[in-house]
């Protein structure tokens, strides 16, 4: 290399961002310390059953307990799902992040104590997952169909390779390393192995993420031959379940669920559509998008551009939320986004920024930046509350307290819960909040890209500087200011949001350039330092969806730079349904310091139906009148931080 040209060395990324510093601290001051105590049985908390119902056990997770009687320190059976250690795995990862930009010598004590209790669960061949220790030790990997047991090891992985980058914790990669090596032991092409994968795909990239820290082959190839095998021989599991007992489950009746529920019901590299479990789906995408780099595999890319446009172009809710049937948290079939029974977990928000990372690693391509942009303001970030305490599971379009009462709606909770039986979601969004500084660039031999609008100073190689600028989400304004005292040359790439495509303006060092966008990027030489100021459109925009999708014809719904709106009871009458938006609205935007922490408010001109009243359930049709009044909107990831009520994304509209 020559002294003219960067490595590929990843930046040292601060967040400056207001927005952004404000969940990061609530991460770090609330967030951790409350899910530490949940997980520890020393919180004083409601658990929810994530479908609206009661948990057997409405205080205690037992997450850290299952730990402690795996390794021995403790007696008993046991509780939760066989994945319950995943939630302590996913919250020592958001741990590990957040030491990047808030170290924590208290925590990394408490940090430091888990990695030492979870080296004392596993097993001398590395094998830990609890529930099968503690209780069903003759059931490993028997059961792959249900057992977790790899999804629940790919976790520790993750947050092993994590605290080891974050804190240098030896033992935290050994007992990843350890991890791995009992898999491939068990798992692989190789006779006398078994021939299949893990019922919830994790593993996958898991073992990618393993491989970049020990180069260690046998991990990648085992990574590769978990995708390229899966769905080849569906009945692999069924000749499990009939060994094991069919009926036999340790996830209450889940032996019947199909092949397609979670992806084998046919090769991966030939399937088309996002079908089945969303997170298993986005959770194998971001493995194969991953592997398919680090192994040129060319038809495993391919398998992972047919399921994001699946996903991306009909499968996905204006926020970013998707699986639209909470019967099995599940896609459906193209265009059927229905607003009130759909699923839209947390956890596949945060799957699908996951798989969206790794595709741009592939491509340079803006539709990539857009969605983790989508969901870091909307779909994924809704799952947490602005205390930092609660979470939804479902991040519903369309809610009301009174769907409590509805079973085929109690999913879709109005409030955030203190924490859920399956507890999947709360430790999810923790990581992705304390990890963002890890989407904002990418830097290949030709080009640093820029993806996000978030606020912070890069230091790249060669003493190179990015700083970026703005109060984004709530201003347009973006400067960058380019520091290059070695006269690096490369190229800036700033992604133009596809909200913004047809309308932005660009300054470089203070002169107006026309520059053509090129699949979502504009890209600008750099040779010596640099200053560009970026005006994106914030002009508030009322979107509609596909004349395919049933749900929203005749609606319409509100969004502004990146952020999509809603009405909630809060600022707005009940019976949210009965008000319609004016063919000019005259949408006015002010920000409102006083109210959800402060945040960008919109006030549409409206009507409100006029039906004339009466007793009777039906009656003679007669025409209605409409009576003018305004409505308020407030961003969608805010709604449910004040009283209970209801809200609505998409919003009928006068001559929609
Ligand atoms: O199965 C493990 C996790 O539990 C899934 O990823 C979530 O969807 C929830 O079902
Ligand atoms: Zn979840």
């Amino acid at each position: 290399m020559t002294a003219s040209t960067l490595s590929t060395a990843t930046p040292k990324v601060t967040i400056t961002s207001d927005f952004w510093n404000t969940y990061r601290q609530l991460i770090v001051k609330e967030v951790l310390p409350y899910q530490w105590a949940v997980m520890n049985d020393e919180a004083d908390i409601n658990i929810t059953d994530e479908k609206g119902g009661e948990n057997p056990d409405s205080k205690n997770s037992h997450a850290v307990a299952n730990l402690k009687i795996a390794a021995g320190q403790m007696t008993g059976h046991h509780f939760g799902f066989p994945f319950q250690d995943t939630d302590v795995y996913k919250w020592l990862e958001a741990a590990s992040y957040s030491f990047s930009y808030q170290p924590n010598p208290d925590l990394k004590q408490i940090t430091d104590n888990l990695i030492d209790l979870i080296a004392d669960a596993q097993e001398d061949d590395g094998y830990l997952s609890t529930f099968f220790q503690i209780d069903a030790p003759k059931r490993r990997f028997k059961r792959l169909q249900q057992s977790h047991e790899l999804y629940t090891m790919g976790h520790y992985i993750e947050a092993g390779v994590a605290y080891h980058q974050a804190t240098g914790n030896e033992k935290a990669l050994t007992i990843a390393i350890k991890m791995a090596d009992c898999i491939d032991a068990n798992f692989g092409p190789a006779d006398g192995k078994i021939h299949a994968a893990d019922g919830h795909p994790e593993i996958e990239l898991a073992l990618a993420k393993l491989f970049e820290v020990t180069h260690e082959q046998r991990y990648l190839d085992l990574a590769h031959y978990f995708l390229v095998n899966r769905g080849v021989d569906p009945e692999f599991y069924d000749r499990q379940l009939e060994a094991d007992g069919f009926d036999n489950d340790i996830i209450p009746n889940m032996h019947g669920v199909t092949h397609t529920y979670y992806q084998v019901d046919q090769p991966l590299l030939t399937q088309k559509d996002a079908k089945g479990h969303a997170v298993r789906v986005v959770y194998l995408c971001t493995g194969m998008a991953h592997v398919a780099r680090l192994t040129g595999d060319k038809d495993l890319l391919a398998a992972c551009e047919r399921l994001w446009d699946s996903i991306v172009h009909r499968r996905m809710y204006v926020t970013g939320g998707i699986g639209s049937t909470n019967v099995g948290e599940a896609f459906t079939y193209d265009y059927d986004l229905p607003n009130e029974t759909m699923y839209a977990e947390t956890c596949a928000s945060v799957g699908l920024t996951f798989f969206a990372k790794q595709m741009l690693q592939n491509e340079a391509k803006g539709e990539y930046g857009d969605i983790i942009e989508k969901e870091l303001f909307n779909g994924a970030l809704s799952g947490i509350s602005l205390d930092g305490k609660h979470f939804f599971y479902v991040n519903p379009l369309t809610a009301d307290p009174k769907f409590q009462q509805n079973p085929s709606k109690a999913h879709i909770m109005s409030q955030r819960q203190d924490w859920f039986g399956c507890a999947c979601c709360p430790s999810n969004i923790a990581r992705l909040v304390s990890s963002i500084d890890q989407y904002v660039y990418t830097v290949t031999d030709k080009a640093i890209l820029t993806h996000q609008f978030i606020a912070n100073k890069a230091t790249f190689d060669q003493g190179l500087e990015i700083e970026q600028t703005s109060n984004f989400p709530w201003d347009n304004h973006i400067h960058y200011a380019v520091t290059n005292p070695n006269k690096v040359q490369t190229t800036l790439g700033i992604r133009i949001p596809s909200w913004s495509r047809s309308d932005f303006t660009v300054k470089v060092n203070g002169s107006s350039q026309t520059l053509p966008v090129n699949q979502g990027f504009i890209y600008l030489d750099v040779t010596g330092d640099l200053t560009v100021d970026l005006t994106l459109d914030f002009s508030i925009r009322e979107l509609q969806a596909n004349t395919a999708v049933a749900e929203d014809a005749g609606k319409v719904a509100i969004q502004r730079g990146p952020m999509v709106y809603c009405v909630e009871q809060a600022d707005n009458p009940e019976n949210l349904w009965n008000y319609r938006l004016a063919a000019d609205a005259n949408l006015q935007y002010h920000f409102n310091a006083n109210i959800l922490n402060g945040v960008g408010e919109i006030t549409a001109q409206a009507a409100v139906r006029q039906t004339p009243q009466t007793d009777a359930l039906y009656s003679n049709y007669q025409p209605t009148t409409w009576q003018p009044t305004s409505l308020t909107l407030v961003p969608y990831y805010a709604w449910a931080n004040r009283e209970d009520g209801q809200m609505r994304v998409w919003l009928s509209k006068e001559n929609a």
